[in-house]
Parts: structure tokens; C-alpha cells; sequence
């Protein structure tokens, strides 16, 4: 019989004998099987890959697929596969970068538009005045600012403006009348330069009628005496129309200029500048006063002028603004006007009206 444990000894090994240490090993065999094994298990891939050429004259059965072949496919497929990859990732990027949220236009977009234009640099000489541009620093483009033309003024807005007064527009402008100190109707210009009476006094002369009342009546303020009169004073004149048609007081240093000879009629100047004026027309012989002025002033109404008679007894229409009166006697009407001139203020109220109280009808 074999000793088993030869068999457990490597081959080759001296056997142990005595009370030397058995080594134990794996018996061939077994070491065999399972190198054998292992060497089956896994075969030389070029046995198994190269295949068996087939013998001349019988017909070759579908060839296997080549293994480079099917390498190569798979490499195909493989290209395919990243190229569809890539497509789907590109494809996939272009629309999450197509659909996304795109940000809102009126942010970034709207603001940088919205900008204006940066504005050239004022140019002087170009023919327009720029906004940095002034009269001072460019004279040549810049006008100096006119003062805009002032409206003209307008008649019955009730502002006395411009060079209205209440001569011209009597329904803006009050009259300013001369200074008159002692507030007795007689301006102070008219008592030291025409009727030497006392400014300060309304009684001048003591007889206790005022000096306006005086003067209207045709009596001297200047002179107590109840035969004192007005044409007797130093200052006052008469004139006599050189037609002879009528007769005038008036201050004596005033300047008497009569009228051409067709018209009649007189003007008498004062040394400021105002002047009466005395004109004769025509009026039907049959015609009331009043009927003939309303007719000859058609937007004037009657309650606006008042009625008046001469100490000749004549009857007479004085104006809305008091300004000018007209006489009738007969086929005639003497119109006697007071003009300011170049004046404001109304200084010979006082002997506008005397005049017309003293006109005399021959
Ligand atoms: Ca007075
Ligand atoms: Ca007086
Ligand atoms: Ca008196
Ligand atoms: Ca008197």
C-alpha cells in the first residue's frame, strides 16, 4: 500500500523519516486539477477568436462576424451614439438658450435708448443761440432779449393805461384835475397865472361868493365890488371871432390863433401846452340841440352829457367827459373844446368853462 502521505509530498521531496516535520502540500493531483481547471477556465482567446478556415471547395456557411468588424460597427455606432449625443446636448442647449427667460426688454435696452444724444458743443458763429450761449458770450448768435411791444391799449377794459386819459377814454380813466389847494373849483395854476386870486383862500376878494362861482358868472374874483367883472380882471381878453359871428373871454396870456376862414372858429393856446378851441358847423335852423348831437354822436346816450346855457342865454350840451360843449343858436353850433396836449392833468377846468359861458352869438 501507498503511504497517503507520499502523496501529500511534493514531487521530488525526500520523504521524512523519523520526527522530522511533515509538510503537508496539496496532492498533485489535485494541485493539477485545479491548475487544469484554471487553465481551462480561461482559454486562449486566439484559439477561440481565429476561426477555423474552411475547406477548399465546400461551400463557406454565413461567415461569423468579423471581430474588427464588429469592433469597427461598434465603433460606428459608438461615433453615432456621441454624435446623436452631442446633437441632443447642443440641441438641447439651443432651446433652453431659445426659450429661456429672456430678461425684459424695457430694462437694460430702454434705458440705454432712452438716453439722450450728448449735445454737440455750442457752436458761436453757426447762426443759433444754444442754450449755453448768452449775448455776452456769443454776440454773434445771441440778440439781446427786446422787451416784448406792449399791447395796445384798449378802450372800456377799465385799466387807463398807455397814453389813454379821460379825455380819450373817459370810461377807463378818471380826469386828474391840477393841484387846487384851497379845493375851491379853481385850480392853483389858473388863480396865480389868469385870475391873480388867492390859492389858499376860496373867497379871495372877501364879497362871500367863491371864486369858481365868480368866475362861471362872469363876475371878477379878484374884486369885491358887486360891478367888478370878469372881463375887467388883468387876466382875462376878449376875443371877436374876424367874422364877427361871436365873441370870447379868455386868459390874456394865453396865444389866440383864429381858424381858417372857411372853418371861422379859433384856437387859444395856454404856456403848458393845452389849448381851447372854438369851431362853428352847420346844423339844420329846426333841429333841437340835443336831436342834432345824439344824431352826430350815435353811441353817446343821453343821460351821458349835461345840458348847459351861456350867460347869453344860448343852450349848450356839454359832453360825457365834460371836455367839449356845443352852442346852438340857429343854423350854428359853436363847439368849444379842451384839449390836454401833452398834459395828464386837467388844469383849466375853471376856464374851459368860462369860455364856454362867455361865448357870445352875434
Ligand atoms: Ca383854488
Ligand atoms: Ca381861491
Ligand atoms: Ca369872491
Ligand atoms: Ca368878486
Amino acid at each position: 500500500m501507498d503511504d497517503p502521505k507520499a502523496g501529500l509530498n511534493k514531487p521530488g521531496a525526500p520523504a521524512s523519516a523519523g520526527d522530522e516535520p511533515v509538510i503537508h502540500v496539496i496532492p498533485e493531483r489535485f494541485y493539477m486539477a485545479g491548475l487544469k481547471k484554471k487553465v481551462k477556465a480561461e482559454p486562449p482567446k486566439q484559439a477561440a477568436a481565429i476561426p477555423s478556415p474552411a475547406p477548399a471547395g465546400t461551400p463557406s456557411p454565413v461567415p461569423p462576424p468579423k471581430p474588427a468588424k464588429k469592433k469597427g460597427g461598434n465603433a460606428v455606432i459608438l461615433v453615432f451614439a456621441l454624435v446623436a449625443l452631442v446633437l441632443i446636448g447642443g440641441g438641447g442647449a439651443a432651446v433652453y438658450f431659445l426659450t429661456r427667460p429672456q430678461p425684459t426688454p424695457s430694462k437694460m435696452p430702454l434705458v440705454n435708448s432712452a438716453q439722450p444724444p450728448a449735445p454737440a458743443a455750442p457752436v458761436c458763429g453757426d447762426g443759433k443761440c444754444d442754450a449755453t450761449e448768452s449775448p455776452d458770450t456769443c454776440a454773434a448768435d445771441c440778440q439781446p432779449a427786446q422787451p416784448p411791444a406792449p399791447a395796445a391799449p384798449v378802450c372800456g377794459d377799465n385799466k387807463c393805461e398807455g397814453d389813454e386819459t379821460s379825455q380819450s377814454c373817459s370810461a377807463d380813466c378818471k380826469p386828474i384835475f391840477g393841484q387846487d389847494t384851497d379845493n375851491d373849483g379853481v385850480s392853483d395854476l389858473e388863480e396865480t397865472t389868469i385870475y391873480g386870486t388867492n390859492p389858499r383862500d376860496a373867497d379871495s376878494d372877501g364879497d362871500t361868493y367863491l371864486d369858481l362861482n365868480e368866475i362861471v358868472n362872469m363876475f371878477d374874483p379878484a374884486n369885491p365890488s358887486s360891478a367888478g367883472m370878469l372881463k375887467s380882471n388883468a387876466g382875462i381878453a376878449q376875443y371877436d371871432s374876424p367874422s364877427g359871428e361871436f365873441s370870447v373871454l379868455y386868459p390874456k396870456t394865453w396865444l389866440a390863433t383864429p381858424g381858417d376862414q372857411a372853418a371861422g372858429g379859433v384856437i387859444f393856446k395856454a404856456p403848458t401846452g393845452e389849448f381851447i378851441q372854438v369851431l362853428i358847423v352847420d346844423k339844420p335852423a329846426n333841429q333841437n340841440l340835443m336831436d342834432w348831437f345824439l344824431e352826430q354822436n350815435p353811441t353817446v346816450k343821453s343821460s351821458d352829457v349835461q345840458s348847459l346855457k351861456t350867460k347869453q342865454g344860448n343852450d349848450g350840451v356839454l359832453s360825457a367827459d365834460r371836455m367839449t360843449a356845443y352852442v346852438g343858436s340857429g343854423p350854428k353850433v359853436f363847439v368849444v373844446s379842451y384839449d390836454l396836449g401833452d398834459q395828464t392833468a386837467i388844469n383849466y377846468r375853471a376856464t374851459f368853462q368860462m369860455m364856454v359861458r362867455s361865448l357870445m352869438v352875434k
